[in-house]
């Protein structure tokens, strides 16, 4: 395809309760929308960066800057055959992962629109539905949580995850554990605690919890390998799985024994179907993580969670969860056993909601070849 057009959106949507971590706390969520132009059809993708540098070292400042300034000059007015040979492109970019992974959506798009396949297809999903859980910020106090998780649980949501920090931990998943003895639970730290002020979390052991999320900091996968020799729950990486070097080198130091796959970190999704793979043959279970997706990043998520190895239950909820109005006509709704249906149109399957879309926009830019 030869690229006419990239047109950047920065974004700004309310969500419809406060999110907070272990990084910090937000009321609204920030990203870019590309909008691809090529032979009269457009492919969008999301970048997710967000307004501020908690989760990754990107922002939807720096996101801006590298799209505008360095990768939209290498891609306009050029023959950009497919996600290969986009990456090749960009490889002379250094880091970036997220807003690597926005363009790279769109393209995926873009060739789904042209080809009439959808996204799934494209990336040789199987199931048409996907199993899926809800992430739950931390609440004010444990037995805040705990009515937090059951009106969740009400909602039909067969996984739990809480975000967990140090001070607000063992006594949370307690609580959580206690009220609800048989549900599928697991914690997320987002890289809070130091391998000292880790061992605290050793209590957890006794919680049957499905998995513990990156404890440790993002560029530290040995102390990883030593903390899981301590626990007898499998340890899962997200932060510090940026490429499928990482991944490889992750599993052979047994730093963890399961990975959340989100395709941002990773710079695209074919840097996640590398990392599928992998896990795969080495017998790892992965799962598709999430960053409060507008339809167009949920829609990218949920078919890629339906390859064959996303064995456990995405971060992946109803739109209604995250944004009372999208920026997608379409609206994601969670099925009764806890799934949600993958988008069958072509491309990513969902069309933009124009008016949505600029009631949202910030600021915009559309860029050309000069
Ligand atoms: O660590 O998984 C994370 C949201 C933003 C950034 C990082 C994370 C998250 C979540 C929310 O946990 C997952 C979702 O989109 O529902
Ligand atoms: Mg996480």
């Amino acid at each position: 395809m030869k690229i006419e057009s990239l047109r950047l959106f920065h974004v700004r949507m309310p969500l419809v309760a406060p999110f907070e971590t272990s990084f910090g706390r937000s009321t609204e969520r920030e990203c870019l929308i590309i909008a691809l132009q090529a032979d009269g059809l457009t492919g969008y993708g999301e970048c997710a960066a967000d307004s501020s540098p908690g989760y990754s070292y990107e922002t939807t400042g720096t996101a801006w800057h590298i799209l505008k300034d360095f990768i939209a000059p290498l891609l306009l007015g050029q023959d950009v055959r497919d996600a290969q040979d986009f990456q090749q492109r960009v490889r002379v970019i250094k880091g970036h992962p997220l807003v690597k992974a926005g363009v790279e959506m769109a393209l995926w798009d873009w060739i789904g629109k042209r080809d009439g396949l959808s996204l799934r297809a494209l990336l040789g999903g199987q199931r048409e539905r996907v199993p899926v859980g809800v992430s739950v910020g931390l609440q004010e106090t444990p037995a805040a949580l705990v009515g937090r998780v059951e009106q969740y649980l009400a909602q039909g949501y067969g996984r739990i995850k809480i975000k967990i920090k140090p001070g607000r931990d063992v006594e949370d998943a307690a609580a959580v554990r206690r009220a609800f003895p048989g549900i599928l639970l697991q914690v997320d730290a987002n890289s809070a605690y130091s391998l000292e002020t880790a061992r605290r979390l050793l209590p957890l052991d006794d919680l049957d919890l499905l998995l513990i999320e990156q404890p440790l900091a993002e560029d530290d996968l040995w102390d990883h390998a030593g903390l899981q020799r301590e626990f007898r729950t499998p340890l899962c990486l997200d932060e510090s799985i940026v490429s499928l070097r990482h991944a490889r080198q992750a599993l052979e130091m047994r730093a963890c024994r399961v990975i959340n796959i989100k395709a941002g970190r990773v710079g695209g999704l074919s840097q996640a179907l590398a990392i599928h793979a992998l896990c795969q043959e080495q017998g790892i279970p992965v799962w598709c993580g999430g960053m409060l997706e507008t339809g167009i990043g949920r829609a990218s998520n949920l078919a890629l969670a339906s390859l064959e190895n996303f064995r456990l239950p995405g971060d992946i909820s109803a739109s209604e969860r995250y944004y009372s109005r999208d920026i997608t006509h379409e609206r994601f709704v969670l099925n009764s056993d806890s799934t949600i249906d993958v988008p069958t149109g072509p491309g990513l399957g969902v069309t933009v909601d124009e008016a949505a879309l600029a009631q949202f926009t910030l600021a915009r830019v559309d860029l050309a070849p000069s």
